[in-house]
């Protein structure tokens, strides 16, 4: 029986084999979880030559030489969001030089689309003019007949009647591997209720909003977006009238903000693995990282959710938002009374932290660095407030994990829009350039992604701690770790000195050893004009098994109410 896992990889695998059938010979690709079953059927076709490039905008750029040089069409791979943007400046090259290109952008599904899903954005369209044609494809079906003639259609138009770049986005579900298990179909979320369109909600939304959320046991999720000192003192007063633990994301700013307390919890993504479903969840400032908080929240499914934003745009990946208020999150905390939860609640969910607290703290002391450890020892060793910008892949999920509840903390930022590896040393840049000196923990694809980035450095007081774990350490975590393709589709291991290329752009540069001497060499840096660079090595096996043995850790269940 065929798994959906199976359906997905066939359906690449067709898409694939019409292009190779219309006379496709190369392929560049950049590593990325979501363009997996593409990145998979060009790797194991008989006739396609695969390049890995890991920088998008380089590696379109790449297929555009290729083109240019064979006079035949050549393809790029890339996953969701701002991976495929960086192709723009090749496309443009492309458009108007009249070089023939295949642009196959990965995608999420219509069902994570315009909800906060993480790395997603709208494709349709997104090259505007600069392309011949645009092809959206449905996600995978059983149905694969009809790829052939459109591949051969796309190649055609890449090259008559006048050659250019022709666009296929290709939405993607997991499993996003063929692997056994045959998945369950779940119904559709049912669509949340909106409740006011104004800044600060009405006497009347108030009371259908305490009505909704009032006592039981109750949580209040706060995602990536920091909501400003007073929406963070707001939240904070709220969960102490309702007596409700905060699971915060590590870039919320909560979890570092002086006035924190027991009831934001140190280690949410932990807690949420084994707590049982909230009767009701207030949702406040977008959708956080953690993956078991996102899971947290759908065994809550049915129960009152409350989505708060003052946007139009709802984070809501789950699907299960019951309620949808516009407005300003800061003025509902502030406003909302409501009744308090049972006492034992928050006393036994805040346990369960003090437990994960525990787990943590033991895997972080041994001194082999890996990223949990630098993260947790980072953020206690930085000057209060100091401004620390969290690379996508593990950094900021190691924030998220193992960082822990620190007032009195540093400043977080990530770039959670698009959650793209690119531009992270020049948005840490920008941020310096505003803020003072500051610090941007990358890991050595992020390094390598914005390499010309260095060249900020010159007058910019900014230590970019560089986690070299030979490659996307994030993988090893992922089903993809288990293929023989593994090394050279997801790992890809840059060939760079960083630190012969960091003196290249005139910077300051060393390795380090060990997690407390980076700490150091980073606060070091902070007082130079200019900015550093420290990389500290770290053996991708030994900081798999931390991390899994962090996992393992399971604190005593919750009792169900009603139970002695
Ligand atoms: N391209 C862009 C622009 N953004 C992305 N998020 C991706 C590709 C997909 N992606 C997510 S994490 C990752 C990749 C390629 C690996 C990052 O590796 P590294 O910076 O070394 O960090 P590590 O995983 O080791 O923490």
């Amino acid at each position: 029986m065929s798994t959906p896992g199976d359906v997905t990889q066939r359906w690449a695998g067709a898409l694939m084999d019409g292009l190779a059938g219309a006379g496709l010979r190369r392929v560049v690709l950049s590593p990325g979880s979501r363009s997996t079953p593409l990145t998979l059927a060009a790797l194991r076709h008989p006739d396609l030559t695969p390049r890995v490039v890991i920088d998008e905008r380089s590696a379109a750029f790449h297929a555009l030489g290729l083109a240019k040089a064979e006079g035949r069409p050549a393809a790029v791979i890339a996953t969701s969001g701002s991976a495929v943007a960086n192709w723009f400046p090749a496309v443009v090259e492309a458009d108007m030089g009249r070089v023939p290109l295949i642009l196959l952008s990965a995608d999420r599904p219509p069902e994570l689309q315009d909800c906060g899903a993480n790395q997603t954005m709208d494709q349709i369209g997104l090259f505007g003019p600069h392309v011949r044609a645009f092809h959206p494809l449905p996600p995978a079906e059983a149905d694969i007949g009809w790829l052939a003639p459109l591949a051969a259609r796309v190649m055609a138009a890449t090259l008559q009647p006048m050659p250019g770049p022709v666009h296929v986005n290709v939405p993607l579900r997991e499993p996003l591997v063929p692997t056994a298990g045959t998945g369950s179909a779940v119904s559709g979320p049912v669509p949340p209720q909106r409740l006011s369109a104004r800044a600060r909600p009405s006497s009347e939304t108030l009371e259908t909003l305490e009505r909704v959320i009032g006592g039981g046991r109750g949580a209040i999720v706060c995602g990536t977006e920091d909501l400003g000192a007073d929406g963070r003192a707001a939240v904070l007063l709220l969960a102490e009238r309702l007596r409700v633990p905060v699971f915060a994301d590590g870039l919320s700013g909560l979890r570092f903000d002086a006035r924190a307390g027991a009831a934001v919890l140190a280690h949410p993504d932990e807690v949420a693995r084994g707590a049982p479903p909230a009767d009701w969840v207030l949702r406040l400032g977008g959708a956080p990282v953690s993956k078991a908080l996102s899971t947290w929240l759908q065994t809550a499914r049915g129960r009152p959710q409350v989505v708060v934003c003052a946007s139009p745009r709802v984070a809501d990946p789950e699907g299960t938002a019951t309620h949808v208020l516009h407005a300003d999150p800061a003025e509902v905390c502030r406003d909302l009374k409501g009744s308090p939860a049972p006492e034992c609640w928050l006393r036994d969910v805040v346990a369960m932290d003090g437990v994960a607290a525990n787990a943590a703290e033991a895997i972080c002391a041994e001194d082999a660095p890996f990223e949990g450890n630098v993260l947790r020892r980072l953020v206690r060793g930085l000057p209060s407030g100091t401004p620390l910008v969290l690379g996508n892949s593990l950094p900021v999920r190691a924030c998220d994990w193992l960082a822990g509840r620190v007032p009195g903390g540093p400043r977080p930022f990530g770039n959670r829009g698009v959650s793209g590896i690119d531009g992270t040393l020049s948005t840490a840049f920008g941020i310096v350039s505003a803020l003072g000196p500051g610090v941007v923990v990358a890991g050595d694809l992020t390094f390598l992604h914005d390499l010309g980035g260095l060249a900020l450095g010159r007058d910019l007081p900014l230590a970019i701690l560089l986690l070299d774990n030979g490659g996307g350490g994030i993988f090893d975590h992922l089903p993809q770790a288990g293929l023989p393709e593994f090394e050279q589709g997801w790992l890809t291991p840059p060939a760079l000195d960083a630190i012969t290329a960091a003196r290249a752009f005139g910077l300051s540069a060393e390795t380090v050893a060990t997690t407390d001497e980076a700490v150091a060499a980073v606060r070091a840096a902070l007082d130079r004009p200019a900015a550093s660079v420290i990389r500290l090595p770290i053996d991708r096996a030994e900081s798999l098994r931390r991390f899994r043995s962090f996992f393992a850790t399971r604190p005593a269940p919750i009792r169900p109410p009603g139970s002695p």
